[in-house]
């Protein structure tokens, strides 16, 4: 073992000795480490030998702590679970953008399709499951400057099980996609995957039916300067992404009808506008060039003058609405319980220097599951001690719930602020709003303004005007109020949406339900803040029915570089990811616990008194067995219900034992069986 396996037995204990022992495993290729049970991941930045089907038998049905720390270790950890003690559980991937997430969540998903059911019908679910990343990576995920393959929206899978642990299918929720990035995007970086895949790998009748030149340079909407990301090749990967939606169950004219769409939006993005005077003396916007709208109007059936029109009152950006899918395969058998595991893949956390309504949003969804991971880790631990009556010295760790609530509060929080703002009659400005929240969050010691009364901020004049500033769990971020109202707003002028619905081409008219003459009279749809909210609310309510399973991803550097570890950085992510008191209360604790009854079932063969029947009180049992198996009695305690083990070590000499005893078992029943015959 290079290093220490489980910080837990890190000896001695500190911020350097972590980082130490984080950076000798990674120079040495292990890249994974627990904290107990949760595994830290390391990106290596190019590919490592770990992953083969090798590796995966090497890893199914053993315990946790035997092997070398692996991702599949606690995949498999999961699943069993799931599988034989029928305990519904959730993967959450955390870290920073580029630290690992979404390669965790798929190597998470293939090793469970490795080790689950057989057959052809188990078969092509699982194949389902893998192939829905392609497609929704394509649609998604994007080039930026933190990540050459990074998403661009939240994602949540449950994959349901049914009771012998076969997969029958699985629903995605997606949250909040960058939609803003269709039109425009940072320098050096590009726009969604799939224009470029689409336009490098299409057949030339496929461009020509699209009415799309190959050449990058002729869409406004796809940046010059970095057209191409290298290591990539997106022609094979829009094969890929072809052959996948296939898979996952679209019909060969569907998928006509979306690289239809994607060719609308690329000649949506030629379009321009040019003022005309009109007789009134007002100036109206008018289409320039009437080449790509008549294209564009051909490829999705609309009338050019209806569209026309729609342009003419107003100007527009493109928008799509939130997209999810369901690959549901097994509706037949919905009456039964399902047995599910999540895994959840969202944005990490965001500090750029220009932040906006997007990052608050990212930093909010980071700060409700940082509060889960408080709640259900570090709160929970110790309420189990004092429960079970073992002894406990309190940890002092920093409870998030007062940003949360800074950020959510349906009376005074920033979002609720925001809505109002949006929702109020008369000029509501950017400006508007941040006046608002100076008022309302000014005592806020979370949160920091020109305006702010707070004793602590009040000589912080560094901030910018029309500036905000939250300290968030991770560190003080800024944001810019501009484009908040507006992008809270998110509304797409009703003129447009009724001529998207005019289109003869069934799936504008879905994504434009709005424009349908049916709801002319209906109430506007809700800020896009109010559905995250609800959406995010939702998730964490299920996630908390279930079993958490923690992967802390962290980067090891800015360069996307295999090899290099900057420890300046690692610390940073150390810290706000909250390892070190995660550690210091698994320490503080027991690696290992067990019920009375549950750890005398599985170790009582190791002990004539206990074997084969114990008639006493269970703990009494357990007693008995610890002290003739001579377990050092500092190793453990013993609470109300359940024995806690303080040594991994200690459970692994348990397990040991007991595999020679089923060992020696199996051949005496050989032995006997021969002789017999
Ligand atoms: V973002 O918040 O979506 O921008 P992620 O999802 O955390 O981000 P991602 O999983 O996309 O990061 O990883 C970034 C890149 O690191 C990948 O494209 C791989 O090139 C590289 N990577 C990540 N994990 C591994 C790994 N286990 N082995 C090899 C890896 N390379
Ligand atoms: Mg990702």
């Amino acid at each position: 073992m290079i290093g220490v396996g489980d910080m837990v037995l890190l000896e001695p204990l500190s911020e350097d000795s972590f980082l130490e022992n984080l950076k000798k495993r990674f120079d040495h290729n292990e890249i994974y480490t627990y904290i107990g049970s949760v595994v830290i991941s390391v990106n290596p930045y190019r590919s490592l030998p770990i992953y083969t089907p090798e590796k995966v038998e090497e890893y199914r049905n053993r315990n946790f702590y035997e092997l070398s720390p692996h991702i599949y270790a606690l995949a498999d950890e999961a699943y069993r679970s799931l599988r034989d003690q029928d305990k519904d559980q959730c993967i959450l991937i955390t870290g920073e953008s580029g630290a690992g997430k979404t390669e965790a969540s798929k190597l998470v998903m293939s090793y469970v399709a490795a080790v689950c059911g057989k057959g052809q019908e188990v078969n092509k679910v699982k194949e389902q499951l893998l192939q829905s990343n392609p497609v929704l990576e394509a649609f998604g995920n994007a080039k930026t400057v933190r990540n050459d393959n990074s998403s661009r929206f939240g994602k949540y899978m449950d994959i349901e099980f049914d009771f012998k642990g076969d997969p029958l299918g699985g629903v995605i929720s997606n949250y909040l996609l960058e939609k803003s990035r269709v039109v425009k995007q940072p320098r050096g970086e590009r726009n969604f995957h799939v224009f470029y895949q689409l336009l490098s790998g299409a057949s030339d009748e496929t461009l020509k039916k699209l009415k799309l030149d190959r050449d990058v340079s002729k869409y406004n909407y796809l940046c010059l300067d970095s057209a191409s990301v290298s290591g990539v090749d997106d022609a094979a990967n829009f094969r890929t992404v072809r052959n996948a939606m296939q898979i996952v169950g679209f019909m060969e004219d569907e998928v006509q009808s979306v690289l239809q769409l994607v060719a609308a939006v690329l000649k949506l993005g030629n379009i321009e506008f040019k003022p005309e005077s009109r007789s009134n003396g007002l100036d109206e916007s008018r289409v320039k060039d009437k080449n790509d709208l008549k294209e564009m109007c051909e490829l999705l059936g609309i009338e050019q003058s209806v569209l026309e029109r729609a342009f003419s009152y107003r100007t527009v950006e493109a928008k799509s609405e939130k997209v999810s899918t369901t690959l549901n395969v097994a509706q037949a058998q919905a009456k039964t319980r399902h047995k599910v595991m999540g895994v959840l893949d969202i944005y990490g956390f965001e500090i750029f220097e220009d932040n906006s309504f997007e990052q608050f949003i990212i930093n909010y969804c980071n700060e409700k599951l940082q509060q889960i991971f408080i709640e259900l880790t570090l709160r929970e631990e110790q309420e189990e001690y004092i429960r079970e009556g073992i002894e406990w010295t309190n940890i002092e760790y920093f409870n998030n719930a007062v940003i949360c609530d800074l950020m959510e509060n349906n009376q005074n929080g920033i979002l609720a602020m925001l809505d109002e703002e949006c929702l109020r009659p008369g000029t509501v400005t950017d400006e508007t709003f941040l006046d608002k929240l100076n008022t309302i969050c000014a005592e806020h010691q979370h949160f920091e303004s020109r305006l702010s009364k707070n004793s602590k901020f009040l000589t912080d004049h560094s901030l910018p005007h029309n500036c905000f500033r939250i300290q968030h769990y991770a560190g003080k971020v800024l944001y810019r109020v501009e484009g908040f109202v507006d992008k809270n707003n998110d509304l797409l002028y009703r003129d447009l949406s009724q001529a998207m619905y005019k289109a003869n081409h069934n799936l504008i008219k879905q994504l434009f339900p709005e424009g349908s003459p049916a709801k002319i009279n209906l109430k506007r749809p809700p800020t896009a803040g109010f559905q995250f909210k609800a959406s995010v609310g939702t998730l964490m309510r299920n996630l908390q029915t279930k079993n958490p399973n923690y992967i802390r991803c962290i980067k090891p550097n800015d360069k996307k570089a295999s090899h290099i570890f900057t420890e300046s950085l690692v610390c940073h992510q150390v810290r706000y990811l909250g390892l070190m008191e995660n550690v210091r209360v698994r320490r503080a604790g027991y690696a290992f616990r067990q019920a009375y009854e549950a750890c005398l079932e599985r170790y009582k063969m190791l002990c004539k008194k206990t074997w084969p029947h114990w008639k006493g009180p269970a703990r009494q049992g357990v007693e008995v067995l610890m002290a003739d198996l001579k377990v050092p009695p500092e190793e453990y305690s013993y609470g109300r219900s359940k024995i806690f083990i303080r040594n991994p070590r200690t459970l692994f000499f348990l397990e040991e034992r007991r595999r020679q005893c089923l060992q020696d078992l199996a051949a005496l029943i050989q032995k006997i069986y021969r002789g017999w015959k």
